[in-house]
């Protein structure tokens, strides 16, 4: 059944390749952004590797391809309340996806300006949307992209659950009694504290107003394209590889393809979970397809297809590409070395069919990062943003 779906964040990485699909499968969607991304990336002086257009022109294409119009509102969703109430009656959407969130670890952690601008835009987007569902009286639908980051990154041996946690208790009589919790919490950054916060705040309005909400704990998303953002070279989704927003696959192929030493943070003994962007717009489809029921607590996803060290995927990637490998400073205040094994079982169930890691993809990422080799600053690669004041950056040593 089509529904009419709101994409908040919809020119982000996530955000636009995710309205595409959407868009295509017959939905009638509606982005809401407030392009804060491309300030960023104007504030970094870092752009997309690859030629991203101007959302109006992303759009125009679309609709010259597709014959399908995607609409679009210019706003701050963590401050523009008012406004953003008003679309929600206007419009009465089904379904809510809100990607619009700050999401790079290291940017939310490069001063106290931006730690108080990590906090105060995430935590107020994600209330705003919560609290105009309610004060709109509409029954919609909100799926929100949290993180894997929020459990933590070790539990020892442990797979993690989706979202919940089975633990007994004691009680007075000494009686043993089963409690579903949600997973503690422990975030490594001010941005996953964050998202930490997210899922209290989610807790809450199911409990109190009985809102529908889907959680999806997203691992670290790789690769550029999909389906659709390759049917048109106006329509290439953004490829992030500077220090701040470049995330670790994506960092290995490009710096590869550029002649750049490929920078483990570390030992590289880190181990996280990973997502191919193609299945993170499935699995957005999916979990639209399958809301919670009216009743239900709120749903929690662990959208991930695989777990890697970052060790691996650096020798993986230099036996691929003859790439060097430089093992950096790590930046951040983390665990070294950590096992991760985790659930992804909802969605299998739901008939997700996993893109993992194979080297004709792997390819493809670099072949993009190739073409767009000459739009690379170098100087805007290595991750400068350090957890303390004691920490030093990762430099690799030639550079
Ligand atoms: P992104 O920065 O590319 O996109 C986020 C979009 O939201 C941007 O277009 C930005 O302009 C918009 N936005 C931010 N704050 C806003 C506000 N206050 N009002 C209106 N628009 C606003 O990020 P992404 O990589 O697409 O990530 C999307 C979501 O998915 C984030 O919430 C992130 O935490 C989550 N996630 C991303 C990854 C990943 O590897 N990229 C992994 C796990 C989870
Ligand atoms: N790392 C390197 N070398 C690099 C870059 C990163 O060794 O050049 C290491 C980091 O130290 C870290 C790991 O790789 O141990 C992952 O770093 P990342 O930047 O790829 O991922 P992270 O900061 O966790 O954030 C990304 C997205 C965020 C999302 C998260 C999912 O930016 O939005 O929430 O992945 S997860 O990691 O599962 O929490």
């Amino acid at each position: 059944m089509n529904k009419k779906v709101i994409v908040l964040g919809g020119d982000g990485f996530c955000g636009w390749p995710t309205s595409l699909h959407l868009s295509n499968l017959g939905h009638e969607v509606i982005i809401i952004d407030n392009l804060s991304r491309r300030d960023i990336d104007n504030e970094l002086e870092a752009e997309s590797l690859t030629p991203i257009q101007p959302l109006g022109t992303r759009l125009n294409t679309w609709e010259e391809i597709s014959k399908k119009k995607i609409g679009f509102y210019n706003m701050n969703i963590a401050s523009e309340y008012d406004q953003l109430l008003k679309v929600l009656q206007e419009e009465e959407p089904d379904v809510i996806v809100h990607f619009a969130e700050q999401r790079a670890a290291p940017y939310s952690m490069k001063s106290p300006k931006n730690k108080r601008y990590t906090v105060n835009n995430n935590i107020n987007a994600s209330h705003n949307v919560l609290c105009a569902i309610v004060e709109s009286g509409l029954d919609v639908h909100l799926v929100h992209l949290g993180t894997m980051g929020v459990y933590g990154y070790g539990t020892a041996g442990m797979k993690i659950p989706e979202g919940y946690l089975d633990v007994e208790v004691e009680t007075e009589e000494g009686e043993k009694v089963s409690q579903k919790i949600l997973y503690p919490t422990n975030p490594g950054s001010v941005y996953h504290m964050t998202k930490s916060l997210d899922q209290l705040l989610f807790q809450y309005y199911n409990k109190n107003d009985n809102l529908r909400i889907t959680d999806l704990h997203q691992g670290i998303v790789w690769g550029t394209n999909t389906r659709e953002t390759n049917l048109d070279e106006r329509l290439i989704n953004r490829f992030d590889y500077d220090g701040d927003y470049g995330t670790v696959l994506n960092r290995f192929l490009m710096q590869a393809a550029v002649g750049y030493p490929i920078t483990v943070h570390g030992t590289g003994g880190q181990t996280r979970a990973f997502i191919h962007i193609q299945d993170t717009v499935r699995c957005i489809q999916l979990a639209i397809e399958n809301p919670p029921a009216d009743d239900e607590k709120v749903m929690i996803f662990n959208q991930m297809t695989e777990t890697h060290r970052v060790n691996d995927l650096a020798k993986l990637v230099s036996e691929i590409t003859g790439g060097e490998i430089a093992y950096v400073s790590n930046p951040r205040k983390e665990a070294a070395e950590n096992e991760l094994h985790v659930k992804n079982d909802l969605f299998l169930s739901k008939g997700l069919e996993p893109i993992t890691l194979s080297e004709g993809l792997l390819r493809e990422v670099t072949e993009v990062a190739r073409k767009y080799a000459d739009r690379a600053d170098h100087s805007k690669i290595p991750a400068t943003s350090t957890w303390t004041r004691d920490q030093k950056p990762g430099i690799p040593e030639k550079e």
